[in-house]
């Protein structure tokens, strides 16, 4: 396999201190990519079924002279993640190796940047808000550490 590299580009990604990761997956992928996420300690993962087509109208094959649609939707989840921005780059690898296939199909990701984070139940804005706490991995580090 080629060697992936994803690196954010300044030219067309605005400086955040956060950035949401969005991806269009296969929905068969989607739970070896999340424990793969949970694993690295990623928490705060938002998934919905959506359907949709890319750049073959739906398909994954094209015969000639044959009749198709060119708009067919195909059922994929939406797995949406806001983290800092030092674990994107992480994350989106961690996407790619655990979703991709090499077919037509396997999806895409798109990365936003977001103004900030706010936290409904105590008003916390910006990390304080970001930062998932109180879960398994809080757990794990503070027996890991004592
Ligand atoms: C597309 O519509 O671009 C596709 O990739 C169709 C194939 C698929 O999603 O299974």
């Amino acid at each position: 396999f080629p060697i992936i590299r994803a690196q954010i580009s300044p030219d067309f990604v605005p400086d955040a201190k956060f950035y949401k990761v969005e991806a269009i997956l296969r929905p068969w992928r989607i739970q070896q990519v999340s424990s793969a996420l949970l694993k690295m300690g990623i928490r705060g993962v938002t998934v919905s079924d959506v359907r949709g087509f890319g750049a073959q109208g739906g398909l994954t094959e094209r015969q000639a002279g044959s009749e198709f649609s060119e708009d067919t939707f195909v059922a994929k989840v939406k797995m949406e993640i806001v983290v800092s921005k030092d674990q994107v780059e992480g994350v989106i690898a961690k996407i790619i190796e655990e979703a991709r296939t090499g077919e037509i199909g396997d999806g895409k990701i798109f990365l936003i940047p977001i103004s900030d984070v706010i936290r409904v139940r105590t008003g916390e804005r910006g990390e304080k808000a970001e930062r998932m706490v109180g879960g398994h991995a809080d757990m794990s580090s503070v027996l890991s550490t004592s």
